[in-house]
């Protein structure tokens, strides 16, 4: 099958729900541990209007090891196989293995947070799929990425780097017409970096391909509110922040509250058609 393009399937603005199986991410964590549970809230996510329910077996939070291949596949695999046919899935992972189970069990996109560089094989398992793929950018690795994060100007560096990304996927046989770029909020960068990214999307968009971008209850959010220990942030602050990406060409929004989302995204584009 020829699979249309990105903006096609996920029409601006598209929401992707957030289903963590795992029992530490930052927000959701230990609670969609049963797969019964966690096909039920996909189900929930995709009847408030998901476009795509990302599945993800690895928490990627600031400071996280990362988990071996058996356990993230004994994680997200019963959760897929309730799925299957059923919800459209997009895969939170960057092992190829994990990839290419979720891909025979129907899962339409790939989510890379480390843009092909985390698993050689990966590549090769997307190319040789029709699925969608997300390129995300993050300096560094979870263990590490929020000790120093430094930049001389992260807007540039950060479409330097979707670029080269880009190309290396095209390279690798995955057609640019599947492919979405996300700046990676949080991911080994500072309020101001994350600040910026936001302000300047202008930069990444001119990649040619739709953004998505992650900016749910992260501590980013929280932080600007004012609290400096913040871990997490309020489904109001996400809303008001996705929103803003939406204003400035976000397409794709990863997002735990997906019916607030739905009709807040749904309202602006209203407004701004
Ligand atoms: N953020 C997280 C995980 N995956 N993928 C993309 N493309 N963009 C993001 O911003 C992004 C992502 C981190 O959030 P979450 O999944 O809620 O937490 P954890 O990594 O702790 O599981």
């Amino acid at each position: 099958m020829r699979r249309s393009p990105v903006e096609e399937r996920l029409r601006r603005p598209a929401v992707m729900g957030i289903l963590n199986v795992t029992p530490d991410s930052f927000s959701d964590g230990g609670r969609h541990l049963d797969p019964d549970v966690a096909a039920a809230a996909a189900r929930q996510m995709v009847s408030d209007g998901a476009a795509i329910v990302d599945v993800g077996g690895e928490s990627t939070r600031p400071g996280s090891q990362g988990v071996p291949e058996e356990v993230e596949l004994r994680r997200v695999v019963p959760v897929l196989e309730r799925l299957a046919g059923e919800v459209p899935i997009s895969i939170d992972t960057s092992k190829a293995e994990v990839a290419r189970r979720a891909l025979e069990l129907g899962a339409l996109l790939v989510n890379d947070v480390t843009a092909l560089r985390g698993d050689p094989a990966l590549a090769g398992v997307v190319a040789g799929s029709d699925a969608y793929l997300c390129l995300m950018h993050m300096q560094g690795e979870p263990r590490t990425m929020q000790a120093a994060p430094t930049y001389d100007d992260v807007v540039s560096e950060v479409a330097g780097f979707l670029e080269e990304r880009l190309a290396f996927a095209v390279s690798a046989g995955i057609p640019e017409e599947r492919i979405c770029l996300d700046p990676g909020i949080g991911f080994g960068k500072k309020i101001a970096h994350n600040l910026a990214l936001l302000r300047g999307l202008e930069s990444i968009l001119a990649l040619g391909r739709p953004v998505l971008v992650g900016l749910s209850r992260k501590s980013v959010l929280g932080k600007i509110l004012g609290d400096p220990d913040a871990t997490t942030a309020t489904a109001a602050a996400s809303v008001g922040a996705a929103v803003a990406a939406f204003e400035r060409g976000a397409s794709i929004f990863r997002v735990h509250d997906v019916r607030e989302h739905v009709e807040a995204l749904g309202a602006a584009a209203a407004v701004s058609a």
